[in-house]
């Protein structure tokens, strides 16, 4: 092992997140001296594909971190509140999907097109953020950087593999049987989604907002490094099986066209831009699944206010929104010389 091929990590590999993040390491061939995928004991001991062969998923336990120098966390909040800060003591610096960590004051939150330079603070946990947040800030970055972007009005429609492997079964299995006229029995969302769409992302808040919602605004003020930026959000989960679309709303401070959005997001670093009107061409998720960009069309100046602009931005949820924006903060973390958990 060493920092320029680190000893890998999958912690959670047998989950959507996690099985992805093994396709991106392999087709990003990723330099690490041995990839090893954790999950539970409920699945130690069973396969996971990586790069065309079978590895063996082992159960993770308090001293699984020895030897390694990268752990890509997918297991959820709680298993990441006990495991990360092991393998941070071990040395073993964790990039974590979870929102355990994404607003500790110690742990940066980094989207590596957006807000890289904060990696060189890190002790020895990086917080990947939220995929709705991911997509969104890609987008919004290089037109803050240009005009100060002062409110943001968000509203989303989020595919169910957002909820991980067992609601992407769930929305295939509704589908088939009320495409028979059979009886359906909602089992991971609280309502039927076949056909449906639910205002519902997580557990509701005190301040009515839903746990999602409140991740959106609080992440995207940490990752932009601007907590004067005013962000409203309302999450929504639809009958899509990859891809999170947004509508979004921004007012900036100093004014832009239409032209300007477009040529300053087709030069930015991540994005495509798909905005034919003319030609019915505009992002949708059945183009963006599988993709690495985050898509964005639908620009229009919003002509209610002086300077506000309205864009649609899709990405695949499970690659930039979590599995390959974990694996670039670790490419980034190498090429910095930084995969190290400082003294
Ligand atoms: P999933 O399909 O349900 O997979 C969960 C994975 O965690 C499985 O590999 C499971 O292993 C493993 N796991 C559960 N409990 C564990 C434990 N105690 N020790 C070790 N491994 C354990 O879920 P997913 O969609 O991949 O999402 C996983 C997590 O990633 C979520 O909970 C969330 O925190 C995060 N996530 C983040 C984003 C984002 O917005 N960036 C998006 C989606 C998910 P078994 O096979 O043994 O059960
Ligand atoms: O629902 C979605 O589309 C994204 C879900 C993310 C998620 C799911 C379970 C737990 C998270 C997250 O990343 O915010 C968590 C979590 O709080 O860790």
């Amino acid at each position: 092992m060493s920092a320029q091929n680190p000893r890998v990590a999958v912690v959670g590999a047998t989950g959507a997140v996690g099985r992805e993040m093994l396709e991106v390491l392999a087709q990003r061939q990723f330099p690490a001296s041995e990839i090893v995928p954790f999950a539970s004991s409920r699945s130690a001991g069973g396969k996971v594909e990586y790069a065309g062969s079978e590895l063996t998923v082992r159960e993770l336990k308090e001293d699984s971190f020895a030897g390694f120098d990268l752990a890509l966390f997918s297991a959820g909040g709680s298993t990441s509140e006990k495991f990360a800060p092991l393998a941070a003591k071990a040395g073993c610096v964790v990039v974590d999907n979870s929102s355990a960590w994404r607003m500790d004051p110690k742990c940066p939150l980094v989207v590596p097109e957006v807000n890289p330079r904060d990696l060189e603070w890190h002790q020895g946990i990086i917080a990947n953020p939220n995929c709705s947040t991911i997509q969104m800030v890609v987008a919004l970055k290089p037109l803050h950087d240009e005009a100060k972007i002062k409110r943001i009005v968000v509203s989303t429609y989020q595919a169910v593999s957002g909820t991980g492997q067992k609601a992407i079964v769930e929305l295939e299995t509704q589908t088939a049987r009320l495409m028979n006229g059979q009886e359906v029995i909602p089992q991971v969302y609280p309502y039927q989604i076949a056909f449906n769409c639910l205002p519902q992302i997580d557990v509701f808040m005190d301040n009515g907002y839903t746990k999602e919602e409140m991740k959106m605004v609080n992440e995207t003020k940490k990752i932009m490094g601007d907590d004067s930026i005013r962000v409203t959000a309302t999450t929504v989960r639809v009958p899509v099986f990859y891809s999170h679309s947004e509508s979004v709303n921004i007012e900036t401070e100093t004014k832009l066209t239409v032209e300007d959005v477009r040529r300053i997001l087709s030069q930015a670093p991540g994005i495509i831009v798909a905005d034919y009107p003319e030609k019915k061409i505009y992002p949708m998720p059945i183009d963006a699944a599988g993709q690495d960009d985050v898509f964005v069309g639908r620009i229009r100046e919003d002509e209610s206010i002086d300077n506000g602009i309205n864009l649609w931005i899709v990405a695949d949820n499970i690659r930039k929104g979590a599995a390959l924006n974990a694996v670039q903060i670790g490419e980034e973390l190498i090429r910095r010389n930084l995969l190290r958990v400082p003294k």
